[in-house]
């Protein structure tokens, strides 16, 4: 009796166990497709999967870096590279074309270096290469990073291109290589339609070249929209220049070559001449300089940038006089004239007083962009205008609660100088954005606010982080040789033209990457 019971107990355990097994079998077998299914939508053909080339992570390995690493694309799409000629031309017999390539990071982890081999139907020659060094061998041409873009984080790209030369410009093939690892692309896609995506980033990107037509002949007249500028087709732009020092004090680089060197090897499209108003002496326009002269000065300046197809800002440049409304007569005249001489270029700015400050309030600064604006206007129905912010174009926070009605396309100063300014004025700025102020950075430095001491590298990466991710339209200070920080030129280059590594300043090294860079 008793060995029955256990015989049947026995069977009956045996059969759950079989149940159990069968079922156990037939989940696992579901879970593991599931993650199949999962991996194989979310990889597409070109790309390469984070696994490939980094060590395995686990899922909550995967989501803590997601949640740190990744900015705006949480999925792991691998790497892709665009290919896109600028501007194509021919020259003695060959086929020549600006190359513009991004290499997007679309995984969850940072790539530490890269490689791209491009190889091309006929053996290639470059004249001109920026964000990369390149070697060539027979038809391939290998790109190697930079030193300050070798890596490449999650969710962020690095730009770089070169203008080529062959007999067939038609690209066969070409590898990419993420830390150390091969990633063959078969498809040409350098002829490839572009996505939204993609045109979006066109429209805010500059031109390095004008074979393709100078920035002015491709975007017209700009115009403010939100708190973008944007070109005469209605897409965002972004102006990215150079602000001149004192032009009294330096006017040997108000010179049509020096504007043209640096919009054709930075890709420059903005110039912004700083007529200081009141330098307590005669170098001032209204502290008894010579008026006519340094309109002169100021008339030159903006017909090179007209010629060269650039743009151009006038800028009233008070300072140690605190108040704008110090100068308003002589303000009054000075922009009925430049308005009324300038209004059929379409390429020039009127920045109407630079930085007001010693506790110059915003109804004070407020009343009188509103006497100066309707001045211009007169003459000049829609050119951008900028407004100076108090303490030092710092306020824009403060003005965002305030800002000027009736009228169109007015945007206002937002100053910086890195190693003084940091997270407070950040802030300040991206709450006058996020409330709807347009506003433009038409002068900073990587120093102090005295235009000197060190440079603060973190701090000014930071910025333009900020500048980027709101596509900031600026002007940095300043395109002189004075023995400054801020200076963009060596104190020892006499060079007003064809700047040489040599020729820079550190400061200027790093406003000619970021510049070419976007
Ligand atoms: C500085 C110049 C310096 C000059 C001084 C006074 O770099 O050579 O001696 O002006 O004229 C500003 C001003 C800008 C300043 C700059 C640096 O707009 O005129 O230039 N700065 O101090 N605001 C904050 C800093």
């Amino acid at each position: 009796m008793k060995d029955k019971k256990t015989t049947v107990m026995g069977i009956v355990i045996a059969v759950l166990i079989v149940v159990v097994l069968v079922l156990g079998g037939l989940l696992f077998t579901k879970r593991e497709s599931k993650n199949d299914n999962t991996s194989e939508s979310d990889v597409t053909e070109n790309v390469i999967p984070a696994s490939d080339n980094s060590t395995e992570v686990t899922d909550t390995e995967k989501n803590t870096e997601q949640n740190t690493d990744v900015k705006s694309n949480t999925k792991d799409d691998g790497y892709i590279v665009e290919i896109g000629h600028d501007g194509t031309w021919d020259s003695d017999g060959k086929k020549c074309a600006t190359e513009n390539i991004d290499i997007y990071n679309k995984t969850n982890k940072k790539a530490s270096s890269w490689k791209l081999d491009i190889t091309y139907a006929s053996e290639p020659s470059i004249d001109q290469i920026w964000n990369a060094e390149y070697k060539i061998k027979e038809s391939t041409i290998t790109l190697t990073s930079m030193d300050y873009n070798k890596t490449i984080n999650a969710g962020e790209s690095v730009n770089l291109g070169y203008n080529i030369s062959a007999s067939k410009l038609e690209i066969k093939n070409y590898t990419l290589y993420i830390d150390g690892k091969e990633y063959q692309e078969k498809k040409n896609n350098a002829d490839k339609e572009d996505t939204n995506t993609d045109s979006e980033k066109k429209d805010v990107k500059n031109e390095h070249k004008t074979d393709n037509g100078t920035p002015f002949e491709n975007h017209g007249k700009l115009s403010v929209r939100g708190t973008d500028i944007v070109d005469m087709n209605g897409d965002k732009y972004q102006l990215k220049g150079v602000s001149t020092h004192g032009i009294t004090w330096f006017p040997d680089y108000v010179n049509s070559q020096t504007f043209q060197s640096l919009r054709d090897s930075w890709g420059v499209n903005l110039v912004r001449l700083s007529m200081y108003t009141d330098t307590g002496d005669n170098y001032g326009y209204c502290s008894g300089g010579d008026k006519d002269k340094i309109m002169e000065l100021v008339d030159d300046g903006v017909q090179y940038a007209t010629e060269l197809g650039i743009y151009v800002i006038v800028d009233w440049h008070i300072l140690s006089d605190n108040d704008p409304n110090m100068h308003i007569e002589d303000a009054k005249v000075f922009f009925d004239k430049v308005s009324s001489k300038y209004k059929d270029n379409g390429n020039v700015i009127f920045e109407i007083c630079n930085e007001p400050n010693g506790g110059t309030d915003w109804s004070k600064v407020k009343s009188y962009a509103e006497t100066i604006i309707p001045i211009i206007r007169k003459n000049d129905a829609d050119s951008i205008i900028i407004v100076g912010t108090p303490n030092w174009s710092q306020d824009v926070d403060v003005v965002s609660e305030d800002p000027i009605t009736n009228y169109e396309n007015i945007m206002y100063a937002a100053h910086f100088y890195a190693a003084t300014h940091k997270d407070d004025l950040r802030q300040k700025v991206q709450k006058a954005i996020d409330n709807g102020l347009p506003v433009f950075i038409s002068e900073f430095s990587l120093c102090d606010a005295s235009g000197s001491g060190s440079i603060d590298y973190d701090s000014s990466d930071e910025w333009f982080e900020l500048i980027e991710s709101n596509n900031l339209s600026y002007s940095s200070w300043s395109l002189s040789n004075k023995n400054e920080t801020s200076a963009l030129l060596n104190p020892e280059t006499s060079a007003i033209s064809d700047f040489t590594e040599d020729d820079l300043s550190d400061t200027g090294k790093y406003i000619r990457d970021k510049i070419m860079c976007k």
